[in-house]
C-alpha cells in the first residue's frame, strides 16, 4: 500500500523547508516546452535561482529575462545544481538526456516530471542510480497555467530523500503528493487519473454528438449535463466499496441487466441519428458479457471483474 504524503507550503516570493524557514534553493531545469517554461516561471517568481537547457535554443528569452541563466547543455544544467527538474515530451526524450549527461549526474538529485509509464520510471530510476544520482519520478495533475494555483497536483514516488530536501521549492508548484519509494507509482496514480479523465471526456463528446444531431447548441445543453455528471460523481464511493469487498451484489438499486438495455437504448438512438457508437460500443459489449454470466441482478461495478489484471483478459 503506498503510503501518501500531500502538503503545501506557501510564501510570497520565497517558498518554506519543512522546518519552517525560508527556502532558496539552486535549481536546474532541462526542457524549456509549455510545461517546462511554467514551472521555471514559478521557481523564478518564488526566489529560486534557475538554470536552464532546451534542446533548441531560444526558448529561454523570456526566462533569461526574468533572471534564469541558459546554458549550452544537459550537462552543464545538472552540474550548475543539486537538484534538476525535467519535464520533456516522453522519455524517448528524457531517457536521451539521461545518456548524454551521463557523466554529470553523480552525487546530483534529479527530479524527472516527464509523463511515462511506470516501467519507464523504474527503469530510469535504476538507470540514474546506476550512475551515482538520486532519482525522484513525478506525474503533473494540472496544465502549464495552473502551475503555482491552488488547483495545481503534481504526484512524486521515489526518493524520499530528495523529496523532504526539496519539498520547499516543489510545493511552490503545486500540492504535492509523495507516494512511496517505488519510482512507478507516480506514474500509475498519474494515468489512472487521467483514464478517469478521458473516460468522462468520452461520455461528454457522445452526449453532445447525440444532442447536436437534432441542431441543439452543446453550450445550452451543458446547463443539464455538468449538474447531472457531477451528482453521478455521487456513486463513485458505493462503487468503490463494492469493489474492494468484491460484493457486487449487495445494495443494488440499479441493476446491470437494466443498465444493459438502458444502455442498448442509447446505442440504437445514436445510429438511428447518425451518431458513431464507438466511445460506448465497448461498454456494453462488457455490461452484456457479465450480464451473460449470470450477473445481471448485481451492480455496474461487477465489470471491473472483467477487466482487472487477474482476470486474464490483458497481454
Ligand atoms: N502541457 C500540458 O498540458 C501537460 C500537463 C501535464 C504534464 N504534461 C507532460 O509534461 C511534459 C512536457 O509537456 P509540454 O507541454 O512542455 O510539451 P511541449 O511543449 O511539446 O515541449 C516538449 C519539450 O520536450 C523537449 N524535447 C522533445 N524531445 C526531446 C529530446 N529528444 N531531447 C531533449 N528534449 C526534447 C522539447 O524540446 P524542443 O523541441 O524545444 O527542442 C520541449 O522542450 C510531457 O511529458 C507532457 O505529457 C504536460
Amino acid at each position: 500500500m503506498a503510503s501518501l504524503c500531500s502538503r503545501r507550503l506557501r510564501g510570497g516570493a520565497a517558498t518554506r523547508n519543512l522546518e519552517g524557514r525560508t527556502y532558496m534553493a539552486n535549481i536546474s531545469i532541462i526542457g524549456l516546452g509549455a510545461m517546462g517554461q511554467a514551472l521555471t516561471a514559478r521557481f523564478l517568481q518564488q526566489g529560486h535561482t534557475i538554470t536552464a537547457w532546451n534542446r533548441t535554443p531560444g526558448k529561454a528569452a523570456s526566462l533569461v529575462a526574468k533572471g534564469a541563466r541558459e546554458v549550452k547543455s544537459a550537462a552543464e544544467a545538472i552540474a550548475a545544481s543539486d537538484v534538476t527538474v525535467m519535464c520533456v515530451l516522453d522519455y524517448a526524450a528524457s531517457d536521451s538526456v539521461i545518456d548524454d549527461a551521463a557523466s554529470a549526474l553523480s552525487g546530483r538529485a534529479l527530479v524527472n516530471l516527464t509523463n511515462g509509464t511506470p516501467a519507464q520510471a523504474r527503469a530510469a530510476a535504476e538507470q540514474v542510480a546506476g550512475l551515482g544520482a538520486a532519482y525522484l519520478d513525478g506525474g503533473i495533475m494540472a496544465t502549464p497555467p495552473m502551475i503555482g494555483g491552488e488547483h495545481a497536483l503534481i504526484l512524486y514516488s521515489g526518493s524520499k530523500t530528495t523529496f523532504d530536501a526539496h519539498a520547499g521549492a516543489l510545493e511552490g508548484l503545486g500540492a504535492a503528493n509523495y507516494l512511496g519509494a517505488d519510482a512507478g507509482l507516480a506514474s500509475l496514480h498519474d494515468l489512472a487519473l487521467l483514464s478517469g479523465m478521458y473516460g468522462l471526456f468520452a461520455g461528454f463528446f457522445h452526449a453532445i454528438a447525440l444532442i447536436d444531431s437534432e441542431g441543439i447548441r452543446v453550450g445550452a445543453f451543458l446547463k443539464l449535463l455538468s449538474p447531472w455528471m457531477t451528482a453521478m460523481m455521487g456513486e463513485l464511493p458505493g462503487y468503490a466499496e463494492k469493489i474492494d469487498s468484491g460484493r457486487h451484489g449487495v445494495n443494488v438499486v440499479s441493476n446491470l441487466g437494466m443498465q444493459a438495455a438502458s444502455l442498448d437504448n442509447i446505442l440504437t438512438a445514436s445510429r438511428e441519428q447518425g451518431v458513431a457508437t464507438d466511445l460506448l460500443d465497448p461498454m456494453l459489449e462488457l455490461f452484456r458479457e457479465r450480464a451473460g454470466a449470470g450477473f445481471g441482478d448485481e451492480d455496474i461495478s461487477g465489470i471491473f471483474e472483467l477487466i482487472r489484471r487477474k482476470s486474464g483478459k490483458a497481454g
